[in-house]
């Protein structure tokens, strides 16, 4: 997989994606990452990247101009299968699907804005999607280009070693995840559950799956609205509901 990020600040792109998991991913040549600043496909002597909105209105535009040339050499660094995505407050909410279906495609060219945005003309003509991390504000799209980055590599094949497969996170199964204990078995008066020192492994995946599905419905009961669960995790629920009560 090949990340491609058109931005104004390509050192916070690089800084950031140089750590831990995403960091080895690089390394390993598992993912490449390039920067393209939009900055040096400007022609004239300020190297302007915005100007002031049609319209009027406060804060500016950033420029069709530099944007565009900018992804298309992007586009020219790589032969297989790319796709543009803006990401914009206006974007589609990053889902985990979302990403999963992102890791068919060879090439992720990634746009992050700054200012109030960018000309609408490139979001139609430059951008195949427009993606968004959530419904609060953030002052451009690096550190939302970042979480794409990041959530992406994670999905790659060879990329998660025994920290856990892909495949066990949480929100791959649309459930939370149980609760994790380590060293000492005694905290200010709090025991590790007495199952996960049982050595009984079967038990403490059944242990493991009630308390996702229990704590999926105490913090977020809107995953498990449309979700199917087997015979098994509605007969862990209904007893995990039964404990708390
Ligand atoms: C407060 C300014 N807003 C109304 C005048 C518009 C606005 C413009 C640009 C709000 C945020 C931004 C910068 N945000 C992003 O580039 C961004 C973003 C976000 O703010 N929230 C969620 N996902 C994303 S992805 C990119």
């Amino acid at each position: 997989m090949r990340f491609d990020v058109v931005t104004l600040f390509p050192d916070m792109i690089t800084a950031a994606a140089s750590y831990g998991v995403t960091g080895r991913a690089i390394q390993r040549e598992i993912v490449s990452l390039s920067v393209w600043n939009p900055r040096d496909y400007t022609n004239d002597k300020h190297r302007t990247v915005d100007d002031r909105p049609y319209g009027g209105g406060p804060g500016m535009v950033m420029k069709y101009q530099p944007l565009h040339d900018a992804v298309k050499d992007a586009k020219l660094s790589c032969t297989e299968t790319a796709k543009v995505v803006y990401l914009s407050p206006q974007g589609k909410p990053i889902t985990q699907d979302l990403l999963s279906e992102a890791c068919a495609v060879s090439q992720l060219i990634l746009v992050a804005g700054r200012y109030e945005g960018v000309d609408e003309r490139f979001v139609d003509k430059t951008c195949d999607d427009e993606w968004s991390i959530g419904d609060y504000v953030i002052s451009g799209g690096e550190l939302a280009a970042l979480i794409v980055i990041d959530a992406v590599t994670r999905l790659l094949p060879g990329v998660l070693g025994d920290e856990g497969s892909a495949l066990q996170d949480s929100h791959m199964n649309g459930l939370l995840d149980y609760p994790h204990f380590t060293r000492p078995e005694l905290i200010e008066g709090s025991l590790v559950p007495d199952v996960l020192l049982s050595g009984n492994h079967t038990e403490i995946e059944v242990w493991r799956m009630k308390q996702m599905l229990g704590r999926t419905w105490q913090k977020r009961p809107d995953l498990l609205e449309n979700k199917k669960l087997s015979a098994e995790q509605e007969r862990l629920l209904q007893q995990f509901k039964s404990e708390v009560e």
